[in-house]
C-alpha cells in the first residue's frame, strides 16, 4: 500500500484529532525515518522530544526484547527485579531522592498535582480542599480534564467543562504576578521552564530563579513541568538548571523511554514523595518491569552519551546557523540546546507551508503554533547532518 491508501484508512477509521503532515512512516534510525513510499528524511521532531537519544536506539531495544522475554507486567501488588534499580539510577542520574512511575506525562502532571495537594493539607496546614496551584498562561500540561481545565488554549478547553476548580494562572515570564497570586492557601506554582508548546517560549532571564525564591520565602512549591524540556534537551539534564534552580517537584516522560514505551515520572526529595501512603495513588502499568528495563537503559544512554553536553555544543551551532539565514520571513530564532523555534511574521502566511517546503526537501519539521517552526532533532545528530540540513532550511526560508 502507498501515502494515500494508508491516509485514507486512517482518515475513515480513525478518530479525526491531529491533522498530521502527510508521511506514514513505515521505520527509522538514530536521526533518520523512512517512509512507505520509500522516501528518507531527517526528523526534526524528535516525537516532540521522546526520542532524544534517537530513533530505535539499539541498546535500549536489547533491553526491551530482553525485557519482554523474561515478565513485563507484574502489577505492583507483586514486586519485580527492575523497578527497584530504576529508582536507585534514576535517583542518581537526576540528584533527587525518590521518584513515582507513570505512563503519560500528563498522569506524571496529574500525580504531582495530588501530592502538592496532599502536601498543602498534611504539612503546610491548608484547610482541607482549598489548596491553590498558580500555573502559566500559554501552558501545556497535557489533555486530560485536569490539566487542560488551567490551559489557556481555547482549543483545548472550550468544549471539556466543567473543569477542576484550584487553579489560577497568570502572566508567564511576570515574578511578580506569582507574587501577587500567592495567598496563604497556596500549594505550589507549576511551570514549564521553557514553554514547547506554546512556540519554544523563553521567560525573561531570572524568572525561574525568582520564582523559585518566592516559593521558598512563602512556604510553597516549585513544580517544573520538564516532559519537553528535560532528559539532555536543552543542553542541561533540566532546564531549570540553566538558571541554577532545583525545583521541588520534577515532572518527566517521553524520553525517559527513548520513544519506546509510555514512561513519566515524578522526581522529589523523600520529605515529599514520601507524603503518599498505600492505596493513595497508583497505575496498572506505572512502574511495570519492562518500563524499569527500558528505562534504565534510555538513562544510560543519555549519561553515556553525553547527550546533554551535546544538545548544548550542536543546538548552539544550529541556532547560530539559522539565524543567520537571510529571510524576510524570519521574525525570531530562539532555543536552548537542541530545542529551537524559528518565529515566522504574521505576513509570512504561517509555518505550515514551511513544513510541507521542509518535507519535499528531506526534512521533518512541525508547526506550532501558527507561527512557529520547531528543530527539535535526536540528540545523537551530527554536526555533518546539521551542514547537511542547513541549506535546505535557508532555501525554504527564502522562498517567497
Ligand atoms: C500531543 C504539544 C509538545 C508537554 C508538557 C506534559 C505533556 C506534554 C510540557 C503531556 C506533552 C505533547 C503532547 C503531544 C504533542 C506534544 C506537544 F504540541 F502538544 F504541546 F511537545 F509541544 N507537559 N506534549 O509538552 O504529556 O501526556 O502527552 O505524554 O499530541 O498532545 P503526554
Amino acid at each position: 500500500m502507498n501515502t494515500n491508501q494508508f491516509i485514507e484508512i486512517e482518515e475513515q477509521y480513525g478518530a479525526h484529532n491531529y491533522h498530521p503532515l502527510d508521511v506514514v512512516i513505515e521505520r527509522a534510525e538514530g536521526v533518520w525515518v523512512y517512509d512507505v513510499d520509500g522516501n528518507k528524511f531527517l526528523d526534526c521532531l524528535s516525537a516532540y522530544s521522546a526520542v532524544n537519544q534517537g530513533h530505535v536506539h539499539p541498546r535500549i531495544l536489547n533491553a526491551m526484547i530482553e525485557q519482554a522475554k523474561k515478565v513485563t507486567l507484574t502489577s505492583r501488588a507483586f514486586r519485580n527485579d527492575q523497578l527497584p534499580m530504576f529508582y536507585k539510577e534514576l535517583s542518581e542520574f537526576t540528584g533527587y531522592e525518590m521518584s513515582l512511575p507513570m505512563n503519560s506525562g500528563a498522569e506524571a502532571v496529574e500525580s504531582a498535582i495530588k501530592l502538592a495537594r496532599k502536601w498543602a493539607y498534611r504539612v503546610k496546614g491548608v484547610p482541607r480542599h482549598q489548596a491553590e496551584i498558580i500555573t502559566a498562561s500559554g501552558n501545556f500540561h497535557g489533555r486530560t480534564t485536569t490539566t487542560i481545565s488551567f490551559s489557556t488554549e481555547p482549543l483545548y478547553r472550550d468544549d471539556f467543562g466543567p473543569f477542576t476548580p484550584g487553579f489560577l494562572t497568570v502572566p508567564y515570564g511576570d515574578a511578580a504576578a506569582i507574587e501577587k497570586a500567592i495567598t496563604p492557601n497556596t500549594a505550589a506554582v507549576l511551570l514549564e521552564p521553557i514553554q514547547g508548546e506554546a512556540g519554544v517560549i523563553i521567560p525573561p532571564a531570572g524568572y525561574l530563579k525568582k520564582v523559585a525564591e518566592l516559593c521558598k520565602k512563602n512556604n510553597v512549591l516549585f513544580i517544573a513541568d520538564e516532559i519537553q524540556t528535560g532528559l539532555c534537551r536543552t543542553g542541561r539534564i533540566f532546564a531549570s538548571q540553566h538558571e541554577g534552580v532545583r525545583p521541588d517537584m520534577i515532572t518527566i516522560g517521553k524520553a525517559l523511554s527513548g520513544g519506546f514505551y509510555p514512561i513519566s515520572a515524578v522526581l522529589a526529595d523523600a520529605a515529599l514523595l514520601g507524603l503518599f501512603t498505600p492505596g493513595e495513588h497508583g497505575s496498572t502499568f506505572g512502574g511495570n518491569p519492562l518500563a524499569a528495563a527500558i528505562g534504565r537503559a534510555a538513562i544510560g544512554v543519555l549519561r553515556e552519551e553525553k547527550l546533554a553536553e551535546r544538545a548544548d555544543e550542536l543546538g548552539n551551532y544550529f541556532s547560530e546557523r539559522l539565524s543567520e539565514i537571510p529571510s524576510k520571513h524570519v521574525k525570531e530564532v530562539r532555543g536552548r540546546g537542541l530545542l529551537i523555534g524559528v518565529e515566522l511574521h504574521p505576513a509570512a502566511g504561517g509555518a505550515r507551508r514551511f513544513c510541507e517546503a521542509l518535507k519535499a526537501r528531506g526534512i521533518l519539521a512541525k508547526e506550532t503554533h501558527d507561527h512557529v517552526i520547531r528543530f527539535a532533532p535526536p540528540l545523537v545528530i551530527d554536526k555533518d547532518t546539521i551542514d547537511w540540513a542547513l541549506p535546505k532550511i535557508s532555501e525554504v526560508l527564502q522562498l517567497s
